[in-house]
């Protein structure tokens, strides 16, 4: 247990400890690794889509939330943006409709998908732990756990670059939202990351930082054992996504 003490670490230091908790970013869970490496079946990689699609609904409102807990103008002007990225804006359809457009890409019925009917206990635990999360803690901790996204990047493209080669047939136009977030998530941590070395300044503190990144590591993490669980992984077939047609 750090004692209030201990020396708080350099800017650079406690920026360097929260990009190295990308060992336990979800790209190595073994739901992602078998996924990006093919070897995932047309209901598993459906089962996902449909699952992070609640993910998606509520990223809105988790950032609603955020701002509502924010008093300063010039944050709410740049955090906003989160929430348009999402909903969509004049002339901008939106991460949500282009995650249907993904839906439908891997043949999943739009209706099914926004029913969220078919949405994993663990999946929908999980979201709402971090949604409740947003809504209750200081904004700057809210903020720090949107820090994941250091990370995204990289998920965004390994999708981009071995999905086509391994699900031939996923239609590309469902992987327009991959493309869009790997500018907006570069983007939205360059915010995070000032937000959060600002406000975390005592080594307590700056554990404290490290502990809310880690609380929304494992909410990702959590999504996809919830998803593991429903679909297995490899060749079996759950028929999960066939018992929803009924
Ligand atoms: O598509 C994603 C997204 O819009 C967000 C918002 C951000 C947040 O506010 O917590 N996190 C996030 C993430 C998105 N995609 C995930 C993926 O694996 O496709 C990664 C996830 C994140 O890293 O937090």
């Amino acid at each position: 247990m750090t004692t209030d003490s201990a020396v708080p670490w350099s800017a650079e230091e406690f920026e360097a400890r929260l990009r190295g908790k990308e060992s336990c970013y979800h790209i190595f869970h073994p739901f992602h690794i078998a996924m990006n490496s093919g070897q995932c079946t047309r209901e598993q990689v459906q089962g996902w889509v449909l699952n992070r699609f609640y993910y998606q609904v509520m990223i809105p409102i988790k950032d609603a939330a955020v701002m509502s807990n924010m008093p300063d103008r010039d944050h709410r002007r740049l955090w906003i943006q989160r929430i348009l990225d999402h909903d969509g804006a004049d002339g901008e359809e939106g991460g949500i409709e282009a995650w249907l457009a993904l839906a439908d890409a891997v043949g999943l019925e739009r209706e099914q998908v926004i029913s969220l009917e078919h949405v994993a206990p663990g999946v929908k635990f999980a979201v709402d732990a971090y949604v409740n999360f947003a809504r209750t803690a200081p904004w700057q901790e809210a903020v720090c756990s949107s820090l994941t996204e250091l990370f995204a990047p990289t998920i965004h493209q390994k999708r981009l670059d071995s999905w086509p080669q391994h699900y031939p047939w996923i239609d590309a136009a469902g992987y327009q939202y991959f493309r869009k977030r790997l500018s907006e998530a570069r983007r939205d941590v360059e915010h995070g990351v000032r937000v959060t070395l600002a406000h975390f300044k005592t080594r307590v503190e700056q554990e404290r930082a490290l502990d809310i990144l880690q609380f929304k590591l494992n909410v990702l993490w959590t999504m996809l054992d919830a998803m593991q669980v429903t679909y297995g992984i490899g060749d079996t077939n759950s028929g999960a996504i066939a018992r929803m047609a009924k």
